[in-house]
């Protein structure tokens, strides 16, 4: 099996970069972008598509747009387009920007002010002759109408009448990788980095350039290629040389590069003897800093910063501030058009957790609400969908709600750290939608969180969605074909926020594995169901973590996960569970939120069930909203989600003969991997919470089994990594 995944690697590598695709080797290399040949009858509908295309212009992101659209023809109908100038008598397809089109086409009716990178699909008749025309208001925006158009092919949509509008609803559509230059990715699990290995920039950058025209195909900007927990060597001067090459490489999609750097990094590689962020010689030191990099990548898009958290150094080592620290290097940056990402994700990991006030879910909003104003314009402070850390269903951070004269970007990870690790179906869309559309009710106002990191709610400047992908050099780059749903999810959600994840699912399934409707619709409800299961399974009502908090962040560790300083987690003792965060009687978290919120968390009566452990500890005997208590609830979630992950197995057996051999078999086995760890799960938790409250089940099932909190799955998943955590 990895043989043949490595020769098929090896086929698609040597083909795939320029946009071509292959005979569909299926590794699950080209992700959403197969392009499928269609069938006779879905390519008639094509037929009367111009055989020509014309380019308003010349520049790289114009000439990716046609090189696509004409590689993306061909496959699906076997058709090749030409080159023109002028427009023959049966038509063309105009591609190029709005500004361009007017003086192409005057009589053309063109839409009104798009954002910049939207675009506009229409059918259109120009100088008496049919054409359709793909404009946009950026060059990028052109590329972005491109792939959109042939999405909608190879999903079979008519172009009749074609007249579409998209336009993104934030500026900032980024992904964050977490690689080192070693070629390790931190909570990667999808094999060793496609950028770095043995610290250096690799010597082929094919997998680089695939994943940028990836990025590109679902409206994504920029990519910071490194780690948040920054190798210092990062700013040598020899390394933004090679680095450069990684620009080369994503240029063409429209993708700018960015670069995490380490607060330290004057002092600690810059020779000078301090990095207080005050100091004018930090100051020069960044300027020069970020001047020889623009001397180098004239597009580079900016740095993300992490500090003064889980060890890194920070302002704190000079008594300054966070937006002291991002500003020293936002005006640096400035003068390029460069922006400063800083995260939000600060928190004290030596907590005393004898104090039951103490809560690190409310660091985040703590340290930075009072700074709101305090940030320059071309600095946003990056925030964690939820307080504590991608748990598997938390609410959205206050902080959302504490800036208003601050940039925003919410970070989702679509990389499964603690909701499976690519070995689990677990579909993050829905999750995501929940936060994205949840109303902070600032001012007693609607303000949504997708609202307010767009900087629409506050007439911010920019703003907007990142993403911690954490692809690698595994064929099918996250590690699972499934897995990619999140990949594409997080894209399409930064495009537009307000689509629904069955559309979302539903245009990924199509791609990636054809029309055919039981395909699509087994595939559809596995991946919505999927988040659901696995937290029913895993952590149900708001527990936050059983994970293994201080190992792989994987297995099942209730133990593990209290009475550490690295956070509070779900407070279970012999008589109840649950963090108290109220302000009447608990850590006062509740607190930062508006009024209207506090009121939805703060009382027993008004919070909703599935959050209830995060917000409240209360009796096992505590009787939920659906009727249930806490301890039976516990029993029967874990009970019904093992059962659900179970059915995943003969769901898919269901599509054999429906889907390709190789995909279908790699997936059975993470089925029947997956199916095995949840029983895992339910038993390791369930034994647990009796052990603790002494409780039996209702219906019988739950027995001690020990104090060893987890058990053996005596199979494992179809391994493409030699980085994955090993299963015990
Ligand atoms: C990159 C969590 C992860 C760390 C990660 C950190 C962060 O703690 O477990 O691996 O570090 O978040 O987001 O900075």
């Amino acid at each position: 099996m990895t043989k043949v995944c490595l020769t098929l690697t090896v086929l698609v590598t040597a083909l795939f970069g320029t946009g071509a695709s292959t005979a569909h080797a299926e590794t699950g290399a080209e992700a959403w972008l197969r392009y499928s040949h269609l069938s006779p009858q879905d390519a008639k509908r094509y037929e009367r598509l111009p055989g020509t295309t014309i380019l308003l212009g010349d520049s790289l992101l114009l000439k990716t747009a046609r090189q696509e659209l004409a590689s993306g023809i061909a496959e699906m109908s076997g058709r090749t387009l030409g080159e023109g100038v002028n427009l023959p008598q049966d038509g063309a397809i105009v591609m190029g920007k709005v500004s361009d089109l007017r003086a192409f086409a005057p009589g053309l009716v063109l839409p009104p002010e798009l954002r910049a990178d939207g675009f506009w699909l229409k059918s259109a008749t120009i100088h008496r002759v049919q054409c359709l025309v793909i404009a946009g208001t950026t060059d990028r925006g052109v590329l972005y109408g491109t792939f959109a158009l042939l999405s909608k092919m190879a999903r079979a949509e008519s172009f009749n009448a074609l007249d579409e509008i998209q336009q993104p609803y934030a500026p900032i559509r980024w992904v964050n990788q977490w690689d080192s230059l070693s070629g390790k990715i931190e909570r990667g699990y999808g094999g060793p980095s496609i950028f770095f290995a043995d610290g250096k920039v690799r010597s082929d950058l094919t997998r680089a350039r695939q994943y940028a025209r990836l990025l590109a195909s679902i409206g994504i900007n920029g990519c910071t290629v490194n780690n948040v927990n920054a190798d210092l060597g990062i700013l040598d001067d020899g390394m933004i040389t090679q680095i450069g090459r990684i620009a080369d490489a994503f240029r063409p999609w429209g993708v700018q590069l960015a670069l995490s750097v380490d607060l330290s990094s004057p002092k600690a590689v810059g020779g000078l003897d301090t990095f207080d962020p005050l100091d004018p010689r930090v100051a020069e030191w960044w300027r020069k800093k970020v001047d020889e990099i623009y001397q180098k990548i004239p597009d580079f898009g900016g740095f993300v910063v992490k500090a003064d958290s889980e060890g890194r150094l920070g302002p704190s080592s000079y008594g300054r501030t966070h937006a002291d620290a991002a500003n020293v290097i936002a005006r640096a940056l400035k003068p390029h058009g460069g922006v400063v990402f800083y995260r939000a994700f600060v928190y004290n990991h030596h907590l005393d957790w004898h104090d039951l006030k103490n809560d690190r879910a409310k660091a985040a909003y703590d340290n930075f609400h009072p700074l709101d104003g305090a940030f320059d314009e071309n600095a946003i402070v990056q925030i964690k969908n939820g307080p504590i850390d991608f748990q598997v269903r938390e609410p959205a951070s206050p902080l959302f709600g504490g800036l208003r004269r601050t940039n925003e970007a919410v970070e989702l990870q679509i990389t499964q750290e603690y909701t499976g690790q690519q070995r689990h179906l677990c579909f993050l869309v829905p999750m995501w939608k929940q936060v994205l559309d949840f109303d902070m009710q600032v001012d007693d106002k609607s303000t949504t969180v997708k609202g307010l990191v767009a900087g629409r709610v506050f007439h911010r400047p920019t703003g907007g969605f990142v993403g911690v992908a954490n692809v690698g050099m595994d064929a099918n780059w996250l590690g699972s074909p499934m897995a990619m749903a999140n990949l594409y999810g997080f894209g399409r959600l930064a495009w537009n926020p307000d689509l629904s994840a069955e559309t979302i699912i539903d245009e990924w399934t199509r791609l990636t594995f054809g029309g055919d409707p039981l395909v699509v619709q087994t595939i559809n409800t596995m991946q919505l169901a999927s988040w659901h299961i696995y937290e029913s399974y895993t952590g149900p009502l708001g527990v936050g973590t059983l994970t293994n908090i201080t190992g792989n962040h994987y297995d099942p560790g209730p133990e593990s996960s209290e009475e550490n300083g690295w956070g509070q987690w779900h407070r279970a003792n012999h008589t109840g569970i649950g963090m108290d965060r109220t302000v009447a009687t608990g850590t006062g978290y509740v607190g930062q939120y508006s009024a209207a919120v506090q009121k939805e968390y703060e009382s027993l009566a008004n919070c909703p069930d599935n959050l209830l452990l995060f917000f409240h500890h209360v009796a096992y005997t505590h009787v939920l909203h659906n009727g249930k208590t806490v301890i039976q609830h516990v029993y029967d979630s874990h009970y019904d989600g093992a059962e659900r992950a179970a059915e995943f197995v003969a769901k898919w057996r269901a599509l054999q003969g429906h889907v390709d051999e190789e995909r279908y078999r790699d997936i059975l086995t993470r089925f029947e991997y997956q199916s095995v760890e949840a029983k895992v799960w339910r038993d390791a938790i369930c034994s647990y919470f009796y052990r603790m409250s002494g409780i039996p089940d209702a219906k019988g099932r739950v027995a001690d089994k020990g104090v060893r909190s987890y058990g053996e799955n005596p199979l494992t998943p179809p391994v493409q990594s030699d980085i994955r955590p090993k299963v015990p």
